[in-house]
């Protein structure tokens, strides 16, 4: 028997949804969704987000698990995750999205928004407020992977004095690198708009804390500093932000991910006026071009070849 069928295990992901797409894109292989009655032994790969913890531990044939989205810490929170291969979805389409949505807060912070929004809201023509040139704010890209590393380039396009801080040093034009714990500080120093392009793994959960926050640039053109997170919510510590806009220690943020989402009612966070919220809608992916994606990840091994895109199991990215 040839054990290539899907289960697909994502119950917030609209799974139907995603069965017609990767049924289309693999003809040959029969695609479950979670929940439903099917033969545990038939399955050879699974597509997963947010799949309740074990319901993965008894398919005896399973070969690969597949995020359908970048980020693979819904993956690894399971205590029963067969060990198996996980592989993650990169695509440039979401890559230009998450660029989209970084260059935009960068801008609307860099470019004062929030200001030219009141005067509106008052009819108040003012156009004499100090704008400093792109090439004198420092953006700091914390996470230089593939969504970080695209939008350091566009960022440095634009004009911007981009660095960018990773666990390894990267090489690109133009764009210093700050790489590992020793680093951090240096990197953050040198930061007045802070973008967080992440994972969050043990080693980053609650990185943007008050501490970080306070080691930021004081001395910028901006007249303090900004924090853009597009990574996930569990890097950040909302009171501690909270706390800094309110101190005036730190002058503005963009943040679309949260530590609880959908980000609750009474968050102050909704209606700060310091604050931009987005709801995790950074970088929606496209569904087919990810099912076609995980269709041809799936021929390969098939056909012998080697999964692409796989994520260490001790990173947790
Ligand atoms: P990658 O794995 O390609 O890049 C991760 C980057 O983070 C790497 O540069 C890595 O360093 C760095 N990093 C990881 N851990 C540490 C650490 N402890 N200290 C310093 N640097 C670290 O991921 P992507 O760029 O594809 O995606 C990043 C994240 O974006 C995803 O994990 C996901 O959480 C989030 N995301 C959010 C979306 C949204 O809509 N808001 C959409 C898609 C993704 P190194 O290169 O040296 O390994
Ligand atoms: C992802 C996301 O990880 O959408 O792809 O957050």
């Amino acid at each position: 028997m040839k054990h290539n069928a899907i289960l697909v295990a994502g119950p917030s992901m609209r799974p139907e949804g995603w069965r017609k797409r990767l049924a289309a894109a693999l003809p040959d292989s029969p695609v479950h969704v979670l929940g439903e009655s099917f033969d545990k032994a038939s399955i050879g790969y699974a597509a997963t987000w947010w799949h309740p913890p074990g319901s993965l531990s008894d398919l005896p044939n399973l070969k690969a698990i597949f995020s359908l989205g970048a980020g693979v810490d819904h993956v690894f929170v399971d205590p029963q995750l067969p060990a198996v291969p996980v592989a993650r979805v990169v695509d440039p389409d979401l890559t230009q999205r998450m660029t989209e949505w970084t260059v935009l807060h960068v801008l609307l912070h860099h470019r004062q928004q929030r200001l030219y929004d009141r005067q509106q809201q008052d009819k108040l023509w003012q156009e004499d407020h100090e704008q400093p040139a792109a090439k004198d704010v420092r953006v700091g890209v914390m996470g230089m992977g593939e969504l970080g590393a695209d939008a350091a380039e566009k960022l440095k396009f634009l004009g911007f004095d981009v660095a960018g801080w990773s666990t390894t040093r990267k090489s690109l034009p133009g764009i210093r690198s700050f790489a590992g714990a020793g680093e951090r500080d240096a990197f953050l120093a040198r930061t007045d708009i802070l973008v967080v392009l992440m994972p969050h793994t043990p080693a980053t959960h609650g990185i943007i804390n008050a501490e970080l926050l306070s080691k930021l640039a004081k001395n910028g053109r901006l007249g303090g500093p900004f924090l853009v997170n597009a990574g996930r919510g569990g890097l950040q510590v909302e009171a501690d932000i909270l706390a800094a806009l309110d101190a005036g220690t730190l002058k503005g943020a963009s943040l679309d991910v949260f530590e609880t989402e959908p980000l609750p009612a009474d968050s102050p966070l909704w209606t700060h006026p310091k604050v931009y919220v987005s709801p995790h809608n950074a970088a929606i992916s496209d569904h087919d071009a990810i099912s076609v994606f995980i269709a041809r990840q799936i021929e390969r091994l098939e056909a012998g070849g080697k999964l692409e895109h796989v994520v260490s199991r001790d990173k947790g990215y």
